[in-house]
């Protein structure tokens, strides 16, 4: 055997990310192939810094989403089970890009889907959660009248409406969702 355990497989190029590293997960979710074996949390480099997001997860640009329907959960549950997939969070949108690509991925759902928009520390000053305010993304896309916080509830989380993409503050533990999760396509 004189297999060199370090050469990796290139694996499918669909889109252009900066050159860089990829995990080994990814990387096998991306169709290559793992040569290295006993090694999870190895990295491997990218010849070309190129992936794709692999299974059901949608691309824009060097972001991957993934629409999580069927096992409904509240707010904080939905960004557990995200977060329980490597590199992955809930969903931000901080342009009307965003909302464009999530519309047309959800295209004839009629659900709200749980987003990472929060004021859960404080109230009114909305943060996605990857730490960006609504002044950092310079975006807002709020249904008629909202964010209202609710009546009897406070409402400290955010859905997302795909038939119009509009946003609406919703009791964060009160009722279940689907939820959009979100994770980069380039590690
Ligand atoms: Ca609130
Ligand atoms: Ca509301």
């Amino acid at each position: 055997m004189t297999d060199d355990l370090d050469v990796i497989r290139v694996p499918v190029i669909v889109a252009n990310c900066p050159p860089g590293r990829i995990t080994e997960d990814l990387y096998a979710s991306a169709g290559g192939v793992r040569t290295i074996a006993n090694q999870p949390n190895r990295t491997f480099a990218a010849q070309n810094g190129i992936v794709k997001c692999g299974g059901s997860w949608q691309q824009l640009g060097e972001k991957c989403f993934l629409a999580v329907a069927g096992s409904n959960r509240d707010w904080k549950d939905a960004r557990s089970d995200c977060q329980t997939r490597a590199g992955t969070d809930l969903a931000v949108i901080p342009d009307q890009a965003t909302t464009t690509f999530l519309q047309s991925m959800l295209a004839g759902v009629t659900s709200q889907y749980w987003v990472g928009l929060h004021d859960l520390p404080n109230e009114n000053d909305f943060r996605w959660v990857d730490g960006q305010s609504l002044i950092d993304t310079n975006y807002t896309n709020w249904a008629p009248n909202q964010p209202n916080n609710g009546w009897l509830f406070s409402e400290d989380c955010v859905t997302f409406k795909p038939s119009n993409g509009k946003w609406n503050d919703a009791a964060c533990d009160f009722g279940t969702r689907p939820y959009i999760c979100e994770r980069n396509s380039c590690k």
